[in-house]
């Protein structure tokens, strides 16, 4: 009996081909909305979506050149690099993060990779803050060593984003100054670690939906898949070389989201960054397809996101409502 899948249950897949996810992404809206639907009431709590509230804690400065990010030294962008924040103020504003209703507190910052030394302490030292505040902690740093994995782990980190971003093909023509196979192996430290793994990607860098559906291939491929995925819709930002891309239809985001769903059933999937050009229908549309976590607070990293109070506004008209913190 153990071998026979049961058919309300399907075993977790990684083995997904293009066709295959193609024939997902491209069907009729509403089928794809009902599949995704019902994958997502199998195996979520209904009508819960988790706040997640981010902080960059290393702003700007940094040597890698993702075309799309207004941190990148590459580009001439109206950020500037500013002194990593004090432990006491990431803590504070954990607690206030919380005292608003988030459950999850995410750190980030603008580096290739930590380096060893203070900085790399003084991280440590904020997840431990944020633990202690009792919230999931998350950062997200660039790429790892099996040591710092490790340092981290120690530390009480919940959670490590580090995103695909898109497919291996498209990588090379968004960032230069590292490979998708460098992404690939901090996740693997990640994993190993026993860290869970956060890692998604961008829609609107100019990609075809292949390369969003080979994304998601690699996403699922990922042995367990990742515990959250974060979609995000491009933030277009002045003097980055992505500045002038058309907008996202978020039609197309409500696609790439459902897909995911299908395809990582258990995963938690993040509405993330590109909100504030959604309207609440495409938004809410995108929670039906089974994103159950947004980000919650005035600021992304660099750029602004809904307020708390629109974001208040339109989980209490649809009914839905925030993951209540664990006891
Ligand atoms: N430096 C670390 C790294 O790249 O892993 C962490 C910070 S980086 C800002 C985290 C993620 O934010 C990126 O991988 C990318 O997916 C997303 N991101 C950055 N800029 C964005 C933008 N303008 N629009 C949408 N997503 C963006
Ligand atoms: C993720 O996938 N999106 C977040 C988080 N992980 C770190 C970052 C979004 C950044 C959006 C652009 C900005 O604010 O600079
Ligand atoms: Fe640096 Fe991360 Fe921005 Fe890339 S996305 S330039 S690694 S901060």
């Amino acid at each position: 009996m153990a071998d026979t899948p049961d058919p309300m249950s399907p075993a977790l897949r990684h083995d997904f081909t293009l066709p295959e996810v193609r024939a997902i992404y491209d069907a009729p809206l509403f089928e794809l909305l009902d599949r995704a639907r019902a994958v997502h009431r199998q195996f979520h709590v209904e009508n819960e979506v988790q706040l997640c509230t981010l902080l960059s804690v290393k702003t700007g400065g940094c040597p890698e050149d993702c075309s799309y990010c207004s941190q990148s030294s590459h580009h001439e962008t109206s950020v500037k690099g500013e002194a990593m924040l004090s432990v006491t103020e990431v803590v504070e504003r954990a607690r206030a993060a919380k005292a608003r209703g988030a459950t999850r507190f995410c750190m980030g910052a603008a580096w290739r990779e930590p380096k060893e030394g203070p900085n790399f302490e003084r991280v440590l030292e904020m997840v431990r803050g944020v633990k202690d505040v009792g919230l999931e902690a998350c950062v997200t740093l660039g790429m790892l060593t099996d040591s710092q994995a490790e340092r981290l782990k120690a530390a009480g980190l919940d959670a490590y984003n580090h995103n695909l971003d898109t497919s291996r093909s498209h990588y090379r023509s968004i960032i230069t100054t590292r490979t998708f196979d460098d992404r690939l192996a901090t996740l693997r430290r990640v994993r190993n670690a026993g860290i869970t793994v956060c890692s998604g990607g961008i829609i609107g860098l100019g990609e075809s939906v292949d390369d969003r559906c080979s994304m998601l291939i690699e996403l699922a491929t990922l042995e367990p898949h990742p515990e959250s995925v974060p979609i995000n819709a491009l933030v277009r930002i002045e003097g980055t070389p992505l500045a002038a891309m058309p907008p996202v239809d978020p039609l197309e985001l409500v696609r790439l989201i459902a897909t995911a769903r299908i395809m990582m059933p258990k995963s938690r999937v993040r509405l993330s960054a590109g909100r504030t050009e959604l309207g609440r229908e495409a938004q809410l549309l995108a929670l039906y397809a089974g994103a159950n976590s947004i980000f919650y607070g005035e600021q992304l990293l660099t750029t602004p996101n809904p307020g708390e109070n629109a974001d208040t506004e339109l989980i209490r008209a649809a009914g839905l409502r925030a993951q209540a913190p664990s006891p």
